[in-house]
């Protein structure tokens, strides 16, 4: 027994170091060129080590209501599997024709059998050839280290190794031809924090 409970403390004490002394975190605030706050833009760090700890997540899914995409956009790391449970109960017809994922699923109602996956980085623009007005974006990551800003425009990031950084930043009023935001960030052990303005554009 107390061998067990050795061993537990031990563990705990190994996740605290880490937390102290590898781990930081990171806050993100985006705000727009008007000084507005922006939800839904997905902030990223990238290194060749967050490169070489991308896994897939599991179920990732983006459905649709009311003739909605929801969410409207989707940050998932390279590899992930996609479904598109269809909750209306009038037909979609879910298509991408972006680079980064080609793809449609023809005239449908509720859950088609296979997700779609999605191996390369890059934005995916998705509609329904049936409702024009219906879009949403995937996000494809080459990192495991990402989180989308909330209605106040933040996102917050834990857990991420200290190192240095290329971060990222995608909204979807970034016009196509122009790079996203991008600088380069250390992050130092333990929290830092960090507000930055990111200025996308006129909206398409
Ligand atoms: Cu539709």
């Amino acid at each position: 027994m107390r061998s067990v409970l050795q061993k537990l403390c031990l563990t705990c004490l190994l996740s605290l170091f880490t937390a102290l002394a590898g781990a930081s975190g990171l806050d993100v605030k985006v705000i727009g060129p008007g000084g507005q706050l922006l939800s839904d833009a997905v902030v990223s760090l990238h290194s060749d080590t967050a490169r070489a700890a991308v896994k897939p997540v599991s179920s990732a899914q983006i459905s649709q209501r009311n003739k909605t995409f929801i969410p409207q956009v989707l940050p998932i790391t390279q590899g992930t599997g996609v479904s598109f449970p269809n909750e209306d109960t009038v037909r979609h017809h879910v298509y991408s024709f972006s680079e980064t994922k080609r793809f449609e699923i023809k005239l449908y109602v509720g859950t088609p059998a296979q997700p779609v996956i999605f191996d390369t980085p890059g934005v995916a623009v998705l509609g329904c050839n049936i409702h024009d007005h219906m879009v949403a974006w995937v996000v494809v990551l080459d990192t495991p280290y990402f989180a989308t800003t909330d209605p106040t425009g933040q996102a917050r990031l834990d857990n991420i190794p200290a190192g240095r950084y290329e971060l990222r930043v995608w909204h979807k009023d970034t016009p196509a031809d122009q790079p996203g935001y991008t600088q380069t960030i250390d992050l130092e052990p333990g929290d830092t924090s960090q507000t930055l303005t990111v200025s996308p554009g006129a909206p398409r």
